[in-house]
Formats: C-alpha cells, structure tokens, sequence
C-alpha cells in the first residue's frame, strides 16, 4: 500500500494528444456550445468569439492525471483537455485568462500558470462531468504532483462550472 501511495505522483504524469494547428480556421460547432473563449485571439467562428461544442474541445487533445482536490482528498482520475491546447488553437495571446463559470464565479489564470499544465476536465473518475457536479467542465491542476499548488491561490483558479475564457 505505502508502494503504491509513492507511485501516485507518477500516474500524475500528464498524458497528451497531438497538438493541432491555430492555421486552420476553426469550424461552427455543430453540439451545445460549452466553452466560449475572448479577447485576444486570432482565431474566432463567432464575433469575437471562438465558440467550442464538446467535439471540437476533445480534438485539440487529452490529458488526464490523478490528484486530490479540495473536493475529495482521496486521489481521482481528471481527463480532459490540456488549457494550453485550447489557448493554442485560438491563438491567445496575453499575460492572463479571466476564467468564469456559470454562477458567474471569475478567476484570472496567470498564462505562467501553463508550466503546470491545467486541464479543462470533463470527466472525473470515467463519469462525464454534468453541471450539478461542477461541470461541464472544470479547470483542474495537478496538485499533487507539485507541492506549490496546494495553496488558496491555485484553488480559487480551479474554477468549476466553466464556460468562458477571456484572454487579456
Ligand atoms: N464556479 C466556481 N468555481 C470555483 C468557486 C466558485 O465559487 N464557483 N470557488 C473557488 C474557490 S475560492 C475555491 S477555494 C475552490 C473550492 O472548491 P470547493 O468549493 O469545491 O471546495 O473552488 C474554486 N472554484
Ligand atoms: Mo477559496
């Protein structure tokens, strides 16, 4: 058991798929919209925006680690997509994305925050992220691969509910 607790921060390793390309123009969705990204970035399929439907978010790419959270400190399996890769595909620029949720809770990420590549999860545990349980998606870091995350400040940036990104 204590083995397999010293293994853990390793099965956190971050897991990724192929990057894709902010050349091509990005595509309408064609499902719910669940992730809408602002300010400035080069790619956009709305006025000034870059609207996201759950397909196009799982082709930019998949990560997953294991980590506690403040929600539960038993370690669960994260999968979603990296925050880098859906930064990339609009071609962001700046020094800080406004993340908001539904409730309209707000935290500005840090783009330095991207050397601990936070994902955009969807599913917790294999269960698809539903809105009651702090979906559709939720940015989560891999706390416990790094010791500095577990901190106020990183936990106020681990915003549940998201829907929107705006790049400053
Ligand atoms: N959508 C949303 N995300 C949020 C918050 C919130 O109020 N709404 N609170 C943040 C803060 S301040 C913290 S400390 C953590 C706490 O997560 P918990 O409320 O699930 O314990 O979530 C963060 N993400
Ligand atoms: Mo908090």
């Amino acid at each position: 058991m204590r083995c397999f607790l010293a293994l853990l921060p390793l099965i956190g390793l971050l897991t990724f798929g192929a990057p894709s390309s902010a050349a091509e123009p990005l595509p309408q969705p064609k499902g719910a919209v669940i992730l809408t990204v602002t300010g400035r970035i080069e790619q956009t399929n709305a006025p000034g925006q870059a609207r996201f439907d759950r397909d196009m978010l799982e082709a930019l790419g998949k990560a997953s680690f294991v980590t506690g959270s403040e929600v539960s400190e038993k370690p669960q399996l994260f999968e979603g997509v990296p925050l880098r890769a859906v930064l990339e595909r609009v071609g962001a620029h700046g020094t800080v994305i406004k993340a908001s949720a539904l409730n309209d809770y707000a935290a500005p990420i840090p783009f330095e925050d991207l050397r601990f590549e936070p994902i955009l999860a969807m599913k917790v545990d294999g269960q698809v992220l539903t809105v009651r349980d702090k979906g559709p998606l939720w940015v989560v870091y891999p706390r416990d691969a790094h010791e500095v995350l577990h901190d106020v400040r990183y936990y106020a940036r681990s915003v549940w509910q998201l829907n929107r990104l705006h790049v400053e």
